[in-house]
């Protein structure tokens, strides 16, 4: 069994109180590793390692903090296949995904934010009266990045890089399901011989580590993925002490169809946004709205391309879909299935769990790929995220309605929307509640932009410059000469 550790003051050390829980592989059910059931006491020495370290990285010239974010990445680039294969373990995800998504966007992250560091800067207001304002723009000391389990490594550095760029130490927690990437990150900082103390990573469960590092007086802001409920709670927990908060939550995002289309590639693209990873991404788009005079077409052809997915072993280069990320994540999403038939939705494809023929994964949590018409825009199915391989189809007509039935949810976080007609997808995409709008792709994402929710889908945007002021403080000087 592999004894994941936390990464505190540059060394991997179990938790104080010796306490550890078990980790899962999704893929078999079947144990694999042991974290640590870190608490307040861990936190308190990696916040004040982390407080010791601050003054020392905050003046290491930005070129210097660069190249230690680049010395990572390559670490972690040349050994690219042993993270692709702890993130399939760890997640249920097909190792191809991770090989050719996760691990390279982590990367991604840390050479991005690497540039940043030298290129970020901040403004200078000349006033007519013989004065000028210039911000400085400056790292808050410690910070904290608290992340989760669908794209572990990948959320983790988008979170890291940042603070870090910006001079900031940095508290992480990964998601205590998944925290097999993280520990074989904190392996790569030792290696690179990053600074003792600037970056901390500890284990263990939300309500307990996570609480512990929210409230803890020497964080300055927090940087959360994860669920609505969650960020609730953090904000709740954060705002006695006026924390910095930038919250990135659930959706139940749309992809809107209108019939002037191209066919093909929006079959082939509102599938890949339903059921990419499992459905398990925050901006997967799992309510696919098609104008009515396309729908019987269309559905039939989004219902045989579903159909055609494999589900099987994520070792096999053939899968296409692996197993849900936890036993009771998979009880989540079989309840949501349970729930749609109650309301009256029909199932055209799926609806139970996946067999699957490996032998190995026969008590894995496979879920077949599911497809549900027939219920109405306001239903619980069409409004709660399920986070799983379920996707919803409903027929409108007009783009009011489209709009209307998109917009028709508590969350506001990402949209997809396919048509030939320039004018309606500009139309359209400024009318949509969403952080994000796609037109005739999903997913395309260029870490320049700004990246976050409205609604409950979170406040504060993260990707960019936009997380690099996030990671600091503007402070105004004005001189009158
Ligand atoms: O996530 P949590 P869960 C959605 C999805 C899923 C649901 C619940 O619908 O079914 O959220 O998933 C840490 N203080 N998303 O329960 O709890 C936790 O340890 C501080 C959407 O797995 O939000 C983990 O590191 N931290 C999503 C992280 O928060 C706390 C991705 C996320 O866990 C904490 C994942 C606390 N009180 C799930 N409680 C997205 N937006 O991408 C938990 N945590």
């Amino acid at each position: 069994m592999t004894e994941i550790r936390n990464y505190i003051d540059g060394e991997l050390l179990p938790p104080a109180a010796n306490a550890w829980f078990d980790v899962w592989e999704p893929a078999t059910g079947r144990r694999f590793a042991r974290a640590p059931e870190s608490d307040a006491a861990d936190v308190e020495a990696a916040a004040q390692a982390a407080n010791t370290a601050f003054a020392g990285w905050r003046d290491t010239p930005a070129a210097d903090r660069a190249r230690w974010l680049h010395r990572i990445a390559d670490l972690i680039e040349r050994d690219l296949e042993e993270f692709a294969q702890a993130e399939s373990r760890d997640t249920g995800k097909p190792v191809s995904l991770a090989r050719s998504l996760d691990i390279p966007r982590a990367v991604s992250n840390l050479r991005f934010f690497a540039a940043a560091a030298t290129q970020f800067a901040s403004e200078a207001h000349a006033m007519e009266s013989g004065a000028i304002n210039y911000t400085l723009r400056q790292p808050h000391g410690v910070v904290a990045g608290i992340s989760p389990w669908n794209l572990p490594l990948y959320l983790l550095t988008w979170k890291i890089a940042p603070a870090l760029a910006a001079g900031n130490c940095v508290l992480a927690k990964p998601s205590e399901i998944t925290p097999l990437t993280a520990f074989l990150l904190a392996q790569r900082c030792i290696e690179a011989g990053l600074p003792r103390g600037v970056l901390n990573i500890l284990h263990g469960r939300g309500g307990q580590v996570g609480q512990a590092i929210v409230t803890h007086p020497l964080v300055r802001a927090i940087s959360f993925t994860g669920g609505t409920v969650t960020g609730r709670t953090i904000a709740a927990a954060a705002a006695p002490q006026f924390k910095k908060l930038s919250l990135e939550l659930g959706g139940k995002n749309p992809s809107i169809v209108f019939a002037d289309a191209d066919f093909d590639a929006a079959v082939e693209g509102t599938v890949r946004a339903a059921f990419t990873n499992q459905g398990e991404i925050c901006l997967c788009g799992s309510r696919v709205l098609i104008e009515r005079s396309l729908y019987d077409r269309f559905r039939d052809a989004f219902v045989a391309k579903v159909r055609a997915l494999q589900v099987g072993d994520p070792q096999d280069p053939g899968t296409d879909q692996g197993a849900l990320v936890s036993a009771a994540h998979l009880d989540k999403v079989m309840g949501a299935i349970a729930l749609a038939r109650t309301e009256g939705g029909r199932i055209l494809c799926g609806g139970a769990r996946a067999s699957v023929t490996s032998t190995r994964c026969r008590e894995g949590w496979f879920v077949q790929p599911t497809v549900i018409e027939g219920l109405g825009a306001d239903c619980r199915t069409n409004q709660e995220e399920i986070f799983g391989p379920v996707a919803t189809l409903l027929p409108f007509d007009g783009e009011a309605q489209a709009l209307a039935i998109a917009n028709g949810t508590s969350y506001g976080l990402a949209a997809s929307l396919w048509s030939r007609d320039n004018g309606r997808c500009h139309r359209v995409a400024a009318q949509l509640e969403s952080g994000l709008v796609w037109v005739n792709t999903w997913m395309l994402r260029d870490l320049r932009t700004p990246m976050g929710g409205v609604k409950h889908s979170g406040v504060g945007r993260e990707g960019g410059f936009e997380a690099m002021r996030f990671f600091t403080e503007p402070r105004n000087v004005c001189i009158r000469y």
